[in-house]
């Protein structure tokens, strides 16, 4: 199939994202079966819900979400060099995707930073919302010298692109876009990096060596590339999907990470199946093979919710820490000291947005329009609220968690991980690595809350400032 182009007869960044995510779709499917499993039940449960939840139907298409439950996904990788984080940054631009924020997962006890190439303008966002948390190994957090080197060496030999998807990356940065036949060869040749290896890069020895530093340290450096680690859904309900899983056969993490949950949904809830043990081939003396395992991939489901502002965020972390702190303290299990400490948290839209603590995207009522369209007025947003002119939906959250991440790595890592946390956050050092600075997600949500705003002020005023000027006349 080739891929319908525009005028320019360039195909649109969103289609080739379109096409990726789920070419993707598909190879991780058949890769993990189980992952094909979860893929049902979501789909499952998102259309019980929207069956009976006629407000949650209805909200989301004014958002443009109806279109975009079971799109929704996002995917993860690691990777071992700055320059393979460059050439990822020029690849996932091919596609429409720019890196959004930088996470520190040092938090998690491991050494990697990170971002989320993602599309940026809600428009984009809408057509298709795939995005990739993409993180990068930081070598020099490792204390051993030897193994360093050693693991530094297998990073520089390895080539984790295809020489076709090098050039179709050039290509599209010199003609500004990809033709359709070149599009369809670059989503081909673009999922190779992502392809899962079941023969290893290194020697078993090495390998023990680097998972006893960290599993997820032998997870970058081992292999061929940076195999897809999980995908993930979108559900409408994380609690009915959690207890979905083990009815399937599918082993879920224990806890849903992320806020308890609300009427008003906030950020993003998550939760996952535990990482599958694989069968891996080790080099080994003269082109033979050692066996052995490897444990790193599994699915993933998100629910997201309103994107909050940083005072929303300031509180959201505070009630965290604080559940936690009662955990550690042994004062209950976490789920019902999460549940109490958000409490303190307001459950309404209107409170949400009165106190300042999540964005908002605003669009005119029908009185509104018919306001607009006859007379025409001005006014405060509260008083326009509280007129019944202006309608307010949540702007989702696109972005990621930190500490939820931790949790997900933890659960991966099977049990028993002691909880490692320090904080080592290095922007600067990232962003000198990919090439280009992250954008940053709190200015993001709060420009679409003012557009949107700018935009229903200026429809409502428009007569009536121009009944003023022919007054005037
Ligand atoms: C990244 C984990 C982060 C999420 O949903 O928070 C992530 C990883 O496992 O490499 O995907
Ligand atoms: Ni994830």
């Amino acid at each position: 199939m080739t891929l319908a182009s525009n005028n320019d007869n360039f195909v649109s960044k969103n289609e080739i994202r379109a096409q990726f995510s789920q070419a993707m779709s598909a190879m991780y499917r058949e890769e993990v079966p189980a992952y094909g499993e979860l893929m049902e039940l979501v789909a499952d449960t998102n259309a019980s819900v929207l069956e009976r939840d006629d407000s949650l139907r209805s909200q989301l298409s004014q958002s443009n979400g109806l279109d975009r439950i079971t799109e929704e996904r996002h995917g993860a990788i690691r990777v071992g060099t700055e320059k393979e984080l460059f050439t990822l940054r020029r690849l996932f631009a091919v596609m429409g995707m720019e890196p959004v924020s930088y996470y520190d997962l040092a938090v998690a006890g491991i050494a990697v930073h990170s971002t989320a190439f993602r599309p940026v303008a809600e428009s984009d966002l809408n057509v298709n919302p795939f995005r990739v948390f993409t993180s990068l190994l930081r070598l020099e957090l490792i204390e051993d010298e030897d193994l360093r080197a050693a693991a530094q060496e297998v990073l520089d030999n390895r080539e984790i692109f295809t020489t076709a998807a090098l050039n179709l990356i050039e290509r599209a940065e010199k003609q500004g876009g990809l033709n359709g036949e070149d599009a369809t060869q670059f989503v081909t040749e673009a999922l190779e990096t992502f392809r899962w290896h079941n023969k290893a890069n290194v020697d078993l020895s090495l390998y023990k060596k680097l998972h006893d530093e960290h599993r997820l340290i032998a997870d970058i450096v081992s292999f061929h590339g940076p195999h897809i680690n999980h995908l993930t859904p979108r559900t409408l309900d994380i609690d009915a999907v959690q207890v979905g899983m083990p009815k399937r056969g599918i082993d879920p993490k224990a806890v849903i990470e992320g806020p308890p949950q609300r009427d008003c949904p906030i950020l993003l809830r998550q939760t996952s199946f535990k990482a599958l043990e694989e069968k891996v081939l080790f080099k080994a003396d003269n082109e033979l093979w050692d066996e052995g395992s490897h444990t790193a991939r599994f699915g993933e489901i998100e629910q997201r919710g309103i994107a909050l502002t940083p005072k929303g965020r300031t509180l959201y972390d505070t009630l965290l820490d604080d559940t936690r702190a009662r955990v550690r303290a042994g004062e209950g299990t976490y789920q019902d000291l999460l549940v109490e400490s958000f409490k303190a948290f307001p459950d309404t839209y209107g409170e949400l947005r009165a106190e300042g603590l999540a964005f908002f995207r605003y669009s005119l009522s029908d009185k509104g329009e018919e306001i607009a369209r006859s007379v025409g007025i001005s006014g405060s947003l509260d008083g326009l609220l509280e007129a019944g002119l202006l309608r307010m939906d949540p702007i989702i959250y696109e972005d990621f968690l930190p500490v939820s991440a931790a949790g997900i790595f933890q659960s991966n890592l099977g049990d028993g991980g002691a909880e490692v946390v320090y904080s080592n956050p290095s922007q600067q050092s990232f962003e000198q690595a990919l090439g280009a600075k992250v954008w940053d997600e709190l200015a993001l949500y709060a420009e679409l809350e003012q557009a949107s705003l700018k935009a229903c002020l200026a429809r409502l005023s428009e007569k009536a400032l121009k009944q003023d000027a022919d007054i005037a006349a």
